[in-house]
């Protein structure tokens, strides 16, 4: 703890937390951080997140669905322009996968400077079982044009964000659309997905960050052009500065956490931990990549060593990892990170960007062995 916790009213940080000491939430991410849920990260422990605990992200509002009213609109430049309704849909060929969804946001509240956005730490994460119509299959009966460069996505939910008055929009190129993987959603562990997540339909692109699987989704646009809407040309990119177009986001990047050991101090959430054998657990994933090596570390990353991977189930979704650490008395900072079949490992110091995207830095757990 730092010499601030002596000043009454004063926060108090967590070591290695990553915050700076002069570090205060605005009122603008507290009121972001309530309405879009993390995952606490004992939820680590079970392989599909209880949907209870599965994070959450919703821009806007979510929205009011009258199912009676409700359908899916696929047109645009199709030969045979498509309406559905829900019913419509269940009855077509059916696909369950697992899939680790993360937002593109996790991490960005260890940055400093710190965008103002929804302040996620590590645990914007979760994984699930999606049940849906491949979205491949609706194209091939819509036969697409030629043409065709993009999909538009659209969901029901409006809003205004910077200062365009918009529905959430992303695009996807009919190349990715196109994947087998690619589903129309409508359940989630088995059940109808719940309002939040996007009843009664939301795209799921497995191995793609958070932003698009477009919950809410009404309708299907097949264009020629880029798209350049809010959520494809403005938010969603890797940018140095607010006038550097950069790069858009796409792909989940390589990331493994742990369940923290032993038992928190409220507070800080530093750990206590019974000298000995240890078992540390978590889970690794990097989109649609295979995880080929987890390390850990109890010394904030100067030496690591071998964890055991644990059998994928599905090629989307997280595999388990798990390792013994020999705890002797004193104080820790334990550290994890793994490495992708692309070679690609997390970083040590994160990756600042202007909007905070990406941040696969690795977790840093401060435990106190006694
Ligand atoms: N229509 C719509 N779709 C959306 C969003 C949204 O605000 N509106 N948020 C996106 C983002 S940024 C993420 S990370 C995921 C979160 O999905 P979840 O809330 O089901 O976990 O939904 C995506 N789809
Ligand atoms: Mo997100």
């Amino acid at each position: 703890m730092n010499q601030k916790s002596e000043v009454p009213g004063a926060p108090i940080y967590a070591q290695g937390s990553g915050f700076a000491e002069e570090d205060n939430f605005y009122k603008e991410e507290l009121l972001l951080a309530w309405r879009n849920r993390a995952m606490p990260l004992e939820g680590l422990r079970y392989p599909i997140t209880p949907t209870g605990l599965h994070f959450l992200n919703v821009h806007f509002d979510i929205p009011e669905v009258d199912i009676a009213k409700w359908s899916l609109t696929l047109d645009g430049l199709v030969s045979h322009p498509i309406k559905m309704t829900l019913d419509d849909i269940l009855r077509r060929p059916a696909v369950t996968t697992a899939v680790t969804m993360e937002c593109a946001g996790n991490g960005r509240a260890f940055l400093s400077p710190r965008r103002i956005s929804v302040p996620w730490l590590n645990e914007a994460i979760g994984t699930a079982e999606w049940t849906g119509t491949p979205l491949r299959g609706l194209l091939q009966e819509a036969g697409v044009n030629d043409k065709v460069s993009d999909l538009i996505f659209t969901g029901l939910d409006q809003g205004i964000q910077g200062e365009q008055l918009q529905y959430y929009q992303r695009s996807l190129s009919i190349t990715d659309s196109s994947r087998d993987e690619v589903l129309l959603a409508y359940s989630m562990n088995g059940a109808p997905l719940q309002p939040q997540h996007g009843y009664p339909l939301r795209l799921v692109v497995p191995g793609w960050y958070g932003m698009a699987s477009v919950k809410w989704l009404n309708r299907i646009e097949l264009v020629s052009e880029p798209f350049t809407g809010y959520q494809q040309l403005q938010a969603y990119r890797y940018r140095q500065s607010g006038d550097d177009p950069g790069e858009p986001v796409s792909l989940i990047k390589v990331r493994a956490l742990m369940v923290p050991p032993g038992i928190p101090e409220l507070m800080t959430r530093t750990r206590l931990v019974k000298a000995g054998t240890v078992k540390l657990i978590g889970r690794a994933w990097a989109g649609r990549l295979g995880i080929t090596r987890v390390e850990i570390s109890q010394d904030r990353g100067s030496s690591w060593a071998e964890a055991d991977i644990h059998e994928a189930t599905s090629p989307f979704a997280w595999r388990a990892w798990s390792s013994t650490w020999e705890a002797t008395p004193g104080k820790y900072t334990l550290c994890v990170r793994a490495f992708d079949t692309a070679g690609n490992v997390q970083p040590v110091s994160q990756p600042w960007n202007y909007q905070g995207m990406g941040n696969n830095m690795v977790q840093r757990v401060d435990v106190i062995v006694e």
